[in-house]
C-alpha cells in the first residue's frame, strides 16, 4: 500500500499502523521519485533564504518581543529576539564566560533554555525561573561544551510551544580550536538553518491555534516548510563545499532530510559536536530538537542546477494515524485501536508527509574544495555499555494525556534524585502510538542501544546526544552523567506534548 492510499483509506478514523512493518522511511533509500534536480533560472519564485544575524554571547542582551515579518505572502506578527527575525545566531567559544541578559518585552512570561549546553542550574532556563513582562534575567556560565551546534528557545511551562512556534528559536554555535584546525567551510560557506513547519492563515498570517483533538495528540503540524523563518526559501550556492548547520526547530514535525537528485552529503556532527569520523548519507532523520552538521559538495553540479533540501515521505510503524478526510466529529468509520473516541479532521500535512525546505541554486562560480580527514573528533570513543538499566522512563500518550511513568509534570515535584558525577543508564520506553523525541537537560549524553522499532542506532546517534527519537515500540538506553547539582528536566521535545505535561524534574545531588 503506498502512502497516498494509506492516508486516503484512513478516512476520519484513528488507526494503529502496527501491521505495516515496512521501514524504508527512516535511513533507507528515498522512495519518492519526485526528488530531482531541474535546470532553472536562478532567482525565480522563491524567497531569499535569510542569513542568520550573528552575535557573540560573551556579553549580550537578548530582548524577547513582538515584531512584524514575512513568512510567505503578507506581513505577519512574529515573536523573536532583538527585533530580528529569524532570531540571531549566538557564537560562543569553548572556555568563554558567557554573560547573557534576557529582557522580556512580551506580554507573557518567558525564559530561555540553552538546548544541549552543560550549564549550572541557574542558567538552564527551568520554567520556575520564568520572568514576567518587563523583567530581566541574567545568565552566567562558563562554556564547557565541545565545539558544535546547540540552540536556544523558550522553556515557559505551558507556553513553550506557542513561543517557539511564533519565532523564538535561534542557533547557538560553540567554536573551538580543535575544530578550527579541520578547515571546514566557514564565512559565506557556513549556513545556519532553522527548519520548521508552519500553518499560515489567509494573507500569510502566522497562526498558532491548536485544536483539542489531533493537534493535542500529534502536536502542531504545519502545511509548509520554512527555513530561517521563510517559506519557499531559495539560496544561491557556488560550485563547492558548504557546511550546513541544521536544527529541527519545529514543534512536532520530524524531518527525514534528503537532497534532490539523491545527492549524497556528509554527516560531520550531531547534537553535541563532531562525530568520530565523517559518514556519507543520503537520508537523515532529524526529530524536533536534534541537530545535524552536514558537508554538502555542490561542485559536481552544473551552473543553474537546482537542488531541493526536503523532508521525504516516511512511515512510522505503530504510529496512530488520523485521516485527512474527516470533516467533523462522529462521522465515518470508528477507528480500530484508537483511544480518542470522537473523529477529527487532520490538521496540517500529516507526520511523514513530504515537505520542501530549502532550494539551492548553483551558480557558475567555484567554491571551496575540502579534503576531510579520516578522524573528526578522535577523542570520541564508543561509550562503554555495562548492559544494565538504572532507571526506566515510560512515555505514554493516550486520552489527551501525555505522561512519563504515568505522571504529568508538576513544577515543584522531584521525580528522581541522581548523584552528581555518577554514570547511570537510563531507559526510555514507548509502548504507545506516538513519536516522542526525548530530551535530557544537563549536557550531553550517549545513546547505547535501541530495541524494538528500528532496533539499532543510526549513524547520527553515535556522537554526543541530548535528544533521542523514541518511536512507538522502541526502547532506548542512554548513558547519562551530570556535573552540576540542582533541578534539571527530562521531557518530550514534541512541544505540545511537553506543554501538556510530558516532562519530569530530576535533582542532581552532591554525591
Ligand atoms: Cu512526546
Amino acid at each position: 500500500m503506498d502512502r497516498k492510499t494509506f492516508f486516503g483509506v484512513m478516512g476520519a478514523g484513528l488507526v494503529g499502523v502496527g501491521g505495516t512493518n515496512r521501514f524504508a522511511g527512516f535511513g533507507g533509500a528515498p522512495r519518492s521519485a519526485r526528488v530531482g534536480s531541474i535546470a532553472r533560472d536562478p532567482g525565480l519564485a522563491g524567497s531569499p533564504l535569510p542569513r542568520l544575524p550573528e552575535v557573540s554571547g560573551a556579553d549580550l542582551t537578548l530582548t524577547a518581543g513582538r515584531m512584524t515579518a514575512r513568512v510567505r505572502g503578507g506581513a505577519t506578527e512574529v515573536w523573536s529576539y532583538n527585533g530580528q527575525f529569524p532570531a540571531p545566531l549566538i557564537r560562543l567559544r569553548r572556555g568563554d564566560d558567557a554573560r547573557i541578559r534576557l529582557v522580556n518585552e512580551l506580554d507573557e512570561d518567558t525564559i530561555v533554555h540553552w538546548h544541549g549546553l552543560d550549564v549550572p542550574e541557574q542558567a538552564d532556563g527551568h520554567p520556575r525561573f520564568a520572568i514576567g513582562p518587563g523583567e530581566a534575567y541574567d545568565y552566567r556560565f562558563r562554556v564547557a561544551d565541545a565545539p558544535g551546534l546547540y540552540w536556544y528557545h523558550p522553556h515557559t511551562h505551558g507556553r513553550t510551544a506557542p513561543q517557539t512556534y511564533m519565532g523564538m528559536a535561534g542557533l547557538l554555535v560553540v567554536d573551538g580550536e580543535e575544530e578550527a584546525a579541520l578547515g571546514l567551510p566557514s564565512g559565506e560557506f557556513e549556513l545556519g538553518l532553522v527548519l520548521q513547519d508552519k500553518r499560515l492563515a489567509a494573507g500569510g498570517a502566522l497562526r498558532y491555534s491548536p485544536e483539542m483533538g489531533p493537534d493535542r495528540m500529534f502536536g502542531y503540524l504545519g502545511d509548509i516548510g520554512t527555513a530561517n523563518g521563510v517559506a519557499d526559501a531559495q539560496v544561491e550556492v557556488r560550485r563547492g563545499a558548504y557546511r550546513l548547520r541544521i536544527v529541527n526547530g519545529a514543534n512536532a514535525r520530524i524531518f527525514d532530510l534528503t537532497l534532490g537528485n539523491d545527492l549524497p552529503f556528509t554527516l560531520l556532527g550531531s547534537d553535541g559536536g563532531l562525530l568520530r569520523e565523517p559518514v556519507e548519507l543520503r537520508r537523515l532523520t532529524l526529530a524536533t530538537g536534534e541537530r545535524a552538521d552536514l558537508l554538502v559538495d555542490f561542485s559536481t553540479l552544473r551552473a543553474g542546477e537546482s537542488i531541493m533540501l526536503r523532508s521525504a515521505e516516511f512511515e512510522i510503524p505503530g504510529m496512530m494515524m488520523m485521516g485527512m478526510q474527516g470533516g467533523g466529529r462522529g462521522r465515518g468509520p470508528q477507528g480500530r485501536g484508537g483511544g480518542m473516541g470522537g473523529m477529527h479532521r487532520m490538521n496540517g500535512i500529516p507526520q511523514g508527509g513530504a515537505m520542501d525546505l530549502v532550494e539551492f541554486v548553483v551558480s557558475a562560480e567555484e567554491g571551496p574544495k575540502i579534503e576531510l580527514p579520516a578522524r573528526l573528533d578522535g577523542s570520541l570513543d564508543a561509550p562503554a555499555d555495562p548492559g544494565t538499566v538504572d532507571r526506566t522512563f515510560r512515555f505514554d500518550s493516550r486520552m489527551m494525556q501525555h505522561t512519563i511513568n504515568g505522571r504529568s509534570f508538576e513544577m515543584d515535584r522531584i521525580d528522581e534524585r541522581i548523584p552528581a558525577g555518577r554514570r547511570e543508564v537510563w531507559e526510555f520506553v514507548n509502548d504507545g502510538g506516538f513519536a516522542h523525541p526525548v530530551h535530557v537537560h544537563g549536557g550531553q549524553h550517549r545513546i547505547l542501544s535501541r530495541e524494538g522499532g528500528r532496533a539499532r542506532l543510526l549513524p547520527w546517534e553515535r556522537g554526543r546526544k541530548d535528544t533521542a527519537l523514541l518511536l512507538p515500540g522502541e526502547r532506548i538506553r542512554m548513558a547519562v552523567e551530570f556535573r552540576h547539582t540542582g533541578v534539571f528536566l527530562l521531557h518530550c521535545h514534541n512541544l505540545e506534548h511537553e506543554d501538556a505535561g510530558m516532562m519530569s524534574n530530576f535533582e542532581v545531588v552532591a554525591p
